[in-house]
């Protein structure tokens, strides 16, 4: 099949999946065309089975905003046309499956039917889809696609609850390469963060607000008062310089290491002895499954889709957003006991297995057919 995939490029979970997942549709057979206004940050092979179209905004002093939307239904016009492209993947409803659905409607002047899959990934409903403001235009673009999925059953019932859907919302949870996390000892230079008596603990995040990243400071903060730790922030985002600054606050500068992005959080996570994720909403919490794929367990919220994918008191703890002194006890309970950890890490790793890309993908796959077929027959 021949599947455009957009997505927002950036480093985060959404732009990750959609990433993975055209890589991984590319080796099973399937010709890729990523369609995005920058080249996806994991997207580093590309092949005559995967492609990469960028848009372009042409600047015009007239715009006082300038139109992406527009640029990018007009860029999967061509792009259609050009690659006789099958099936548009849309991550995100606004603006990708607005903008899928005006090429839609143009291609069809042309008497081109293009099927739209929208996923649906969380931001877009739980904090940008629910403000007012947009609404209509979350509700059209959803009800408009050929097929939507969420990526959580927490995801898929806050679409329902927020907005008036008549579209059925398929559940494909996100999902990650388990081969990935297969590393060897020799390859996690530990050392180079901290000596063996010390604890590594890590987060990743872009650190937005909703990480509540002075909750992570916080947490560490208690637990480096029990336990020998380091803690490790992987990300750029808004709260870093606050988060900064209440390490000096609290004295503790010198065992938080801010690293700026990776590309390879693999590479990270393989020396780290806990994970933290206390958001104030995850419609998933892709960060936390790749946490535990390397054999981190995870103190998290209880909120959104996390419970879905960290299980409470077997591959880390769930608490109530903000509460601080909960998530602090069951860190220090995991980490002050060897055998304690070793096992929450072997529960952790285990778990993330069911998510792995070889049961997930296919799901797509069927996914794609089943609407192919049905646009088809129309
Ligand atoms: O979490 C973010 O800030 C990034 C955001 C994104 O759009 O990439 O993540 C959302 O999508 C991920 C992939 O499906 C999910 O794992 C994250 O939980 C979700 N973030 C939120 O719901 C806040």
């Amino acid at each position: 099949m021949r599947i455009g995939i957009v997505c927002y490029p950036t480093f985060g979970g959404s732009g990750v999946v959609a990433t993975e997942l055209g890589l991984e549709l590319a080796k099973r057979g399937h010709e890729i065309h990523f369609i995005t206004y920058n080249q996806p940050v994991r997207l580093d092979l590309l092949s005559n089975k995967v492609h990469y179209h960028e848009v372009t905004v042409p600047e015009y002093p007239l715009f006082h905003y300038q139109p992406y939307e527009l640029a990018l239904s007009s860029k999967l016009v061509d792009m259609v046309k050009l690659h006789k492209i099958e099936l548009l993947h849309v991550h995100y409803a606004i603006p990708h499956a607005y903008a899928a659905y005006m090429a839609k409607q143009m291609l069809l002047e042309d008497g081109i039917h293009i099927p739209i899959v929208t996923t649906l990934h969380g931001t877009d409903i739980t904090l940008v889809g629910s403000h007012p403001f947009y609404k209509p235009a979350v509700s059209f673009s959803i009800n408009k696609s050929d097929a939507v999925t969420a990526v959580s059953e927490s995801l898929k019932e806050d679409t329902l609850r927020l907005f008036d859907i008549k579209n059925e919302i398929n559940v494909i949870t996100n999902f990650i390469d388990v081969e990935k996390y297969k590393f060897s000892f020799t390859d996690c230079q530990r050392g180079m963060i901290a000596p063996d008596t010390e604890k590594i603990i890590t987060h990743i995040s872009n650190l937005r607000p909703v990480k509540r990243i002075l909750d992570i400071i916080k947490i560490f903060y208690n637990v480096q008062k029990e336990i020998p730790a380091k803690l490790m922030v992987v990300g750029e985002g808004p709260d870093k310089e606050k988060a900064e600054a209440l390490c000096q606050q609290l004295g503790i500068s010198d065992k938080v290491v801010f690293f700026g992005r990776s590309n390879e959080i693999d590479k990270i996570l393989c020396f780290s002895d806990l994970f933290l994720l206390p958001s104030e909403t995850e419609s998933f919490g892709l960060a936390a499954l790749e946490a535990m794929a390397s054999g981190v367990p995870v103190i998290s919220s209880n909120t959104g889709g996390i419970p879905e994918v960290n299980i409470n008191g077997i591959t880390g703890f769930l608490s109530d957003v903000g509460d601080i002194e909960h998530m602090s006890q069951n860190a220090i309970f995991i980490l002050s006991d060897e055998g304690r950890l070793a096992q929450f890490k072997q529960n952790a790793k285990e778990r993330s297995y069911i998510f792995d890309l070889h049961k997930i993908v296919p799901q797509y796959e069927k996914l794609y057919e089943e609407t192919l077929q049905k646009s088809l027959s129309v």
